[in-house]
């Protein structure tokens, strides 16, 4: 065990209150480790809260204790721990609560992150939940429950294992999880594979508009806040539909710009070996992996698209 595994199992150990923090539009590697956590704090007798800044799209209800996830109230804790944010921006209006508790840990897996509290527990991996797996083997506490929480993590932010940020350490803890025995093709088939109605419509209406730029080499598609309406979703429906432009064999960056408010853009990056998709997106502020990553950008949409694909025509 390293100094830094000891001094946070320590951390834990002393602190009554604690207080664990998921990222805004949380994904299930956020939800994952931070409800794995919980779940672990809960356990050993802890008072423990698990927030979010934003409510938990429906497909991970489904995740062990999720209706517990709440917003911030009043109150400060003793401890206080971030999960899979690369920057304290990711906080979003969780941000104050997280800087108000007496200590904070933050513990991440983004080559991007960029240090904003006193420990932190970062490792450059396909998951954070192999991260927090690591912690939680060391507290020998994993059940069944939180097994099955973990590979829900490792399980999405690794596209089920197929990227490229995938180590032999990732099948190892993958194969170490489910000796909980756990069902895990329902868990890959609830966080991964299976899709919503309203959600399948918003798909194919929207890949029907993808644009091809540079040779077909950059693709890019647009949620206006039309295609939301039309189709009864949301911006958190967009998540994952921009696999479907990388995996096409031209194409060597792909774009999801999804209308997040009047002239604001969630942009979501994916590209394929050299280009950087961190280093597009830090570019516009925002940060993430080599293959995956985004930012938010603002503008009207014909500029923002013009931008962003300058920005892969400079890279490819
Ligand atoms: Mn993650």
């Amino acid at each position: 065990m390293t100094d830094l595994y000891a001094q946070i199992i320590k951390m834990i150990g002393k602190a009554k209150d604690i207080a664990v923090y998921c990222h805004t539009n949380p994904d299930g590697d956020t939800l994952g480790s931070a409800l794995a956590l919980y779940a672990s704090m809960k356990k050993i007798g802890k008072n423990v809260s698990i927030y979010c800044d934003c409510p938990v799209p429906s497909k991970y209800n489904c995740l062990y204790l999720s209706e517990d996830i709440a917003f911030p109230s009043k109150g400060s804790h003793d401890l206080a721990i971030s999960v899979d944010c690369a920057g304290i921006d990711r906080l979003g209006q969780c941000m104050k609560s997280y800087l108000s508790a007496k200590e904070q840990i933050a513990i991440d897996h983004h080559k991007t992150f960029a240090r904003f509290a006193d420990t932190c527990l970062v490792e450059i991996c396909a998951a954070c939940s192999q991260i927090v797996y690591k912690l939680l083997k060391q507290m020998k506490i994993i059940d069944r429950n939180i097994a099955s929480l973990l590979f829900s993590g490792i399980v999405t932010d690794s596209g089920c294992f197929a990227y490229s940020s995938v180590t032999q350490e990732t099948h190892k803890i993958a194969c170490e999880l489910l000796s909980y025995e756990f069902d895990a093709a329902k868990v890959i088939y609830d966080v991964f594979t299976g899709s919503e109605l309203a959600k399948f419509k918003l798909k194919t209406r929207v890949l029907s508009k993808t644009r091809f730029f540079e040779d077909n080499r950059v693709a890019v598609i647009l949620f206006t806040k039309e295609d939301f309406e039309e189709t009864e979703t949301d911006i958190s429906c967009t998540e994952g539909i921009i696999a479907e432009l990388i995996a096409i064999n031209d194409v060597q960056v792909a774009y999801s710009l999804a209308e997040a408010s009047t002239r604001s853009y969630k942009l979501s990056i994916r590209t394929k070996s050299p280009v950087d998709a961190s280093d597009i997106a830090m570019t516009m502020g925002g940060g993430g992996h080599n293959r995956a990553a985004g930012c938010r950008i603002n503008g009207f949409a014909e500029d923002v698209i013009e931008k962003i694909v300058k920005a892969a025509k400079d890279r490819i």
